[in-house]
């Protein structure tokens, strides 16, 4: 693999001055990590979007982003009552799955690729999955495994023995409960309930909250306080991302997609309480323009959650609704692929299985990812770039932060550029004919996100061009286009909010859907 800077003349390195100079140098890129960046009154758009390019994922947002695939669990009484959103009045008695088995849960989300499975330990109307000291309304009065099961254990013991995470949701609407409505004892009661969860059943690395509110049997609205149950959750279980909250925020809608351009990036003027009231929802969350004005810029970024069938939970009437390889694929490029996490149901039936169709469209789901991504055409590639910022650490590679990097498979290497420099083209020469038609691309977030821009060219007849582009990067955004075949294709990054990063770059061919299916 060789690396042709394009016009970039050699450092000699000249004295001691020099290296005191270099060493100064060498902690630039290096950014310090920090999530959050005060703007005052009055700062100027330069200073703004600056200190927004620099904005930087906190190391439970980097351990969670890197999950791109997480499971999610819907199940309780509404499993048995075919309903969606429970009363809050069900008899525990009808709890009752006949041959449940979270090993098999954690199989399925497994050979899709999970890396962490989210519970709903408590949906809207009350009844917990586990036997919670705190309420009658739970498995403990259920005739299943005698009132002596506890799905929560259950699950968490399975994943961990496969080598997987556990996250809970914990619905603070709770329908059941005689206290909600009185504000300050039920966030009591869930208060209760949460360090329950955090604390009985090992490590916990994601806390689902729904933001969903109503009145309490005494006619008065619910006030959480959410400041005191984000405190809880990172004091008993302080590598758990929180949804809804500090850490990752919902990205809007049910369907399974993130925007075009998703920023990581955004600007909170209120309390993230407030923020995930009233903001989730709208086009725009991050772009220049939102940005401006008082208030702290924050990293939080979009999480995807969609159901593999209509509803959340089992209903055998969607059991031949199930959604297709091919949505699922749409959804896949649309959330992983649009720098966000997908969370995808797949709601266990009424024996406490995860029904067979649901199992066999994921295996699919996975089959279709592993033989699309299995080789990157552009790996070990040489590279070009028409400017890339030197290693100047003494003694260190010259071409630390190369064009090579992003095509070396390794994310914690990047190329990167000059302070001052936000455009820029990067060359891949794959030596030979590929056909491709996914193209994907990473910035190195742990600098912050950046790039605003840019479009992907392919030299084809003499000639360059583009077949991609696109807006913002992130931590990954893929791209699906009709085959393309060349030798050589370029990046152009056309706008940047700083000098910008990648931390890698791929070309893959994804086969006919049905090809893969045949081999299975
Ligand atoms: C929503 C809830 O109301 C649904 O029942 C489901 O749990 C979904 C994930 O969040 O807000």
């Amino acid at each position: 693999m060789r690396v042709q800077p394009l016009g970039v003349t050699t450092h000699v390195v000249a004295g001691i001055g020099v290296l005191v100079l270099m060493l100064l140098c060498s902690c630039l890129p290096q950014e310090q990590a920090y999530n959050v960046a005060e703007v005052g009154e009055g700062e100027t758009a330069h200073s703004v979007i600056y200190k927004a390019a620099h904005v930087t994922p906190s190391p439970r947002q980097m351990a969670w982003q890197q999950r791109e695939l997480i499971g999610f669990v819907h199940f309780t009484v509404n499993t048995f009552t075919d309903m969606e959103w429970g009363t809050g009045t069900e008899d525990p008695a009808i709890f009752n799955p006949t041959e449940l088995d979270c090993s098999q849960w954690v199989r399925v989300c497994k050979d899709a690729g999970m890396e962490l499975i989210i519970l709903t330990a408590k949906h809207h109307d009350g009844f917990c999955l586990w036997p919670s000291k705190y309420t009658e309304h739970s498995v403990k009065n259920s005739p299943w495994r005698g009132g002596k099961g506890d799905v929560v254990r259950d699950l968490s013991d399975a994943c961990r023995k496969a080598g997987l995470k556990f996250g809970v949701y914990l619905s603070p609407w709770d329908r059941h409960e005689p206290t909600y409505g009185d504000s300050p004892a039920y966030n009591q009661y869930f208060m209760n309930q949460l360090k329950e969860l955090l604390t009985k059943y090992g490590e916990i690395h994601e806390v689902w909250f729904d933001g969903a509110c109503g009145e309490g049997p005494n006619g008065k609205r619910q006030v959480y306080d959410w400041p005191a149950y984000y405190e809880v959750v990172r004091r008993y279980a302080p590598d758990a991302a929180i949804f809804n909250g500090p850490d990752v925020r919902w990205v809007g809608n049910e369907a399974g997609s993130a925007r075009e351009t998703e920023w990581s990036v955004l600007r909170l003027e209120k309390t993230f309480a407030e923020f995930m009231l009233e903001e989730p929802t709208k086009p725009d969350l991050g772009s220049r323009g939102k940005l401006m004005g008082p208030g702290q810029l924050v990293w939080l970024p979009a999480e995807t959650d969609v159901s593999v069938r209509p509803g959340w939970f089992y209903h055998a009437a969607e059991d031949d609704k199930v959604k297709s390889l091919d949505k699922l694929l749409d959804i896949y490029y649309s959330s992983v692929g649009r720098n966000s996490v997908l969370l995808l149901n797949v709601p266990p039936d009424r024996r406490g299985l995860i029904h067979e169709n649901d199992a066999k469209r994921l295996s699919e789901f996975r089959k279709v990812l592993d033989a699309t991504f299995a080789k990157n055409l552009a790996a070990g590639a040489e590279a070009r770039c028409s400017a890339f910022r030197k290693g100047a650490r003494p003694f260190s590679d010259e071409n630390l932060y190369g064009p090579d990097r992003i095509v070396d498979g390794d994310m914690e290497t990047y190329w990167t550029t000059v302070e001052g420099q936000t455009l820029a083209i990067l060359e891949i020469d794959m030596q030979a004919d590929q056909t491709f038609n996914v193209a994907a691309l990473s910035e190195y977030i742990k600098s912050g996100q950046r790039v605003e821009e840019f479009s992907l060219e392919a030299w084809y007849d003499g000639e360059w061009k583009e077949f991609a582009r696109g807006t913002t990067v992130g931590y990954k955004r893929l791209l699906r286009f009709e085959p393309v075949t060349t030798r050589k294709v370029r990046i152009k990054i056309m706008q940047s909010r700083v000098y910008p990063t990648l931390a890698e770059f791929g070309l893959y061919f994804a086969p006919p859907v049905e090809t893969v299916l045949q081999a299975m």
